[in-house]
């Protein structure tokens, strides 16, 4: 799978790549580590994305710069590698750069239901994050190319898209790939986390304060629901990009199976980050919902207004908690 993928692209001189939309540490990290391969390669890459990248995640930007495409960047670029999300829709303008210019196209990714618009992918479903799979295909190549910067690039994909190891994505290879990233990079994991995590203001918490006081609990405490909405925001002076690692709470109570945060926050309906501990399936969840990820994680949307959103994604959770229950029962 790698071999493949290595081959091809090391034939080009000059690669783009792209990391996702409002970007995550998954494909921020995966997209440095990346352009610093391809570099080492002597393969000139160039590291794109339309929106800003997230303040905690600045300093690794400065690993490699990562620049707003425009129509005279890409058009240097031979061929682009797209990182953590499996449609052309999921990196902005790349996808109508590429429909006029059809360049070879290479996608990693760990998203289920991957689309077929790629040259070339590696699609792995099973794997902790992009940047493990990123870890392994340098590893496959030449261990000895993953200097300090990759290694911490890629071990905060790992971390971040993990819940610090906390999810059941990780698997042993996970935990080797991020003991060897350590160990090669030669960092401690606080170096990592303290930068990515211990970042919040004063502001952030009286939000989160006002966020958990909004959560409610249904059938049995199975499901929680959390809220934000503009008017707390602006009582808190905050953005709505403060709610980064909010829905980890409600779902941290006893007994629930999946949470879901839901936003309302900029007048345009409803987005919802829905979580799941449980064989609860959000990626399905959110698919009657306008939206989709993983089983474990997804984002949807919702017209409004909250109240209406409240009920219906309840409504959702509920018809599959009962399907799961009948197929126990029958099974
Ligand atoms: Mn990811």
């Amino acid at each position: 799978m790698f071999k493949e993928f290595i081959k091809k692209i090391t034939r080009f001189e000059s690669v783009g790549v792209y990391s996702h939309i409002r970007p995550d540490g998954d494909c921020i990290g995966s997209q440095v580590a990346m352009c610093l391969w391809l570099e080492k390669n002597g393969i000139r890459a160039q590291a794109f994305n339309d929106h800003p990248v997230p303040h905690n995640l600045e300093w690794l930007a400065t690993y490699f710069p990562i620049e707003v495409p425009d129509a005279e960047l890409t058009a240097q670029c031979d061929a682009f590698v797209v990182l953590d999300g499996n449609a052309p829709s999921r990196f902005g303008s790349y996808e109508v750069f590429q429909n006029d210019y059809h360049r070879p196209s290479f996608m990693i990714d760990h998203h289920p239901d991957p689309v077929d618009a790629f040259t070339e992918s590696i699609s792995e479903v099973k794997a902790s994050s992009t940047c493990e799979l990123v870890y392994r295909l340098i590893s496959e190549h030449d261990p000895d190319q993953i200097d300090s910067e990759t290694a911490k690039a890629l071990y905060t994909g790992i971390v971040t898209d993990t819940g610090s190891m906390q999810f059941d994505s990780v698997t042993p290879e996970t935990m080797e790939a991020a003991a060897d990233l350590l160990r090669r990079g030669d960092f401690k994991p606080n170096e990592v986390t303290e930068q990515v995590f211990s970042n919040k203001t004063p502001k952030q918490l009286r939000l989160l304060s006002m966020a958990l006081d909004s959560i409610q609990l249904y059938e049995s405490n199975q499901i929680a629901i959390m809220y934000v909405t503009r008017d707390m925001l602006e009582k808190t002076s905050t953005t709505s990009d403060d709610c980064e690692g909010f829905v980890n709470y409600p779902l941290s109570i006893s007994g629930v199976k999946a949470a879901i945060l839901l936003k309302d926050t900029d007048g345009k309906g409803i987005k919802m980050s829905l979580r799941s501990r449980s064989n609860l399936d959000v990626n399905k969840w959110a698919k009657v919902l306008d939206g989709g990820g993983h089983k474990k994680a997804a984002g949807a949307w919702h017209p409004g207004p909250l109240e209406l959103a409240v009920k219906d994604v309840v409504k959702i959770g509920v018809k599959q908690l009962k399907e799961i229950e009948n197929e126990s029962v029958l099974s």
